[in-house]
């Protein structure tokens, strides 16, 4: 039976974890909140970063000799292995804890259900189960690099009411609303990355910066250009505007792109030829982002690499603005071929919410991948 108390810890247990948001890949954001043996809160911490200490750690540390005899309430199965710290199941035993509640198992295959055996092992009362769709959808983007050792990746799109993105001569600025735009700077400041190709570098220069004024702090994400050419035309803005910028090329097409590499920050990523298209192979490209600490991709690109990547299976979510204008057929679309000839094989989303964002809508989910 679970209590009224520890249902209250557990939803704190949740807020805590995700201060955690975008610090702490390739580890997951987790939260735990101690309850003393009368059920009244004596403690809580939540993992600050990677290679910061574990959660429950801080937690014991902050409730003291509350923690003999007391229950922890933690979002994430406690881990039983040595890391880049101790295994937090040892902490647990040692400080007495004497019944937990777990939201739910960590997929990481060196724990999966280990860490909860060795506490029940320890005489400690082990619940599970406890808010647990919630923490799945806080760690998706963990969940999602176990599963396939890649970075998540959101396309963000804004619509005309007829799904163009821009008029017939390229115009787009601005279809959204003044509110949709600030929701995209947020956007940008809470992802690790930026995402674009070269078409969008040559026709808007961009810098893909984060500009806002309330925010907490400005952390400049990683700006990702595609190309596979190198011919950025004479835009300047992206490779001169402060930040780390990398330039992800086919192989051979580095040695042409000296007078970028020259700026502090700029680096050029070679990858293979995808077979059969002419592009780079998107998918080393998000394994190489995830191998260097970026956890998740905010993609704001054109039809050209939105199609590349959807046809990939490589988006993992998207939030799309549509705002209240009409430009016809003549209009650019958000996507080339996709190869869907029926309904039946309609690209559909999950987990789907949909709400106003000032004179737009914004529709976000995750793509739903048939098995084929
Ligand atoms: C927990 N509590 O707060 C976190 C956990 O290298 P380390 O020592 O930081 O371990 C990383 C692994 O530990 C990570 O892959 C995940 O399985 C787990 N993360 N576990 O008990 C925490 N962050
Ligand atoms: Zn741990």
């Amino acid at each position: 039976m679970i209590s009224q108390a520890e249902t209250r810890a557990m939803k704190k247990a949740l807020k805590l974890a995700a201060y955690g948001r975008g610090r702490t890949f390739p580890n997951p954001m987790v939260g735990a909140v101690i309850l003393d043996r009368d059920g009244n809160h004596a403690g809580d911490g939540f993992h600050r970063k990677c290679g910061a200490p574990h959660a429950e750690v801080i937690a014991i540390a902050s409730a003291g000799d509350a923690s003999s005899g007391g229950t922890m309430v933690v979002t994430l199965e406690p881990c039983c292995h040595h890391g880049r710290t101790g295994p937090c199941t040892d902490e647990i035993i040692r400080a007495g804890i004497s019944r937990i509640v777990i939201a739910t198992t960590d997929p990481d295959p060196r724990m999966s259900g280990r860490g909860i055996k060795q506490l029940e092992s320890a005489g400690i009362e082990v619940e599970t189960g406890l808010l647990s769709g919630k923490t799945r959808a806080l760690n998706r983007v963990y969940r999602h690099y176990l599963e396939t050792s890649r970075s998540w990746v959101t396309l963000k799109i804004a619509l005309s009411l007829d799904g163009r993105t821009a008029a017939a001569d390229g115009s787009s600025r601005w279809i959204s609303c003044d509110k949709s735009r600030r929701r995209v700077q947020r956007m940008r400041a809470s992802v690790q990355a930026v995402l674009t190709g070269a078409g969008t570098v040559r026709a808007d220069d961009p810098e893909l910066t984060v500009r806002l004024n309330d925010a907490p702090s400005q952390r400049q994400p990683v700006r990702i250009v595609v190309s596979s050419t190198g011919d950025f035309g004479d835009s300047w803005n992206i490779f001169r505007s402060p930040g780390r910028v990398i330039i992800a090329v086919p192989e051979g097409v580095a040695a042409r792109l000296t007078e970028y590499t020259g700026i502090p920050g700029v680096e050029v990523w070679e990858f293979p030829m995808n077979p059969g298209s002419q592009g780079i192979n998107l998918t080393s490209l998000f394994e190489r982002t995830a191998a260097d600490g970026i956890g998740e991709i905010l993609c704001e690109a054109g039809s050209d690499l939105s199609t590349r990547l959807l046809n990939d299976k490589l988006v993992d979510s998207v939030s799309i603005f549509t705002a209240p204008v009409i430009l016809g057929g003549e209009g650019r679309p958000a996507f080339e071929q996709l190869g869907i000839g029926n309904i039946e094989n309609a690209v559909r989303l999950e987990n789907i919410s949909s709400r106003r964002s000032g004179s737009d809508f914004l529709t976000e989910g995750c793509v739903v991948y048939r098995a084929d």
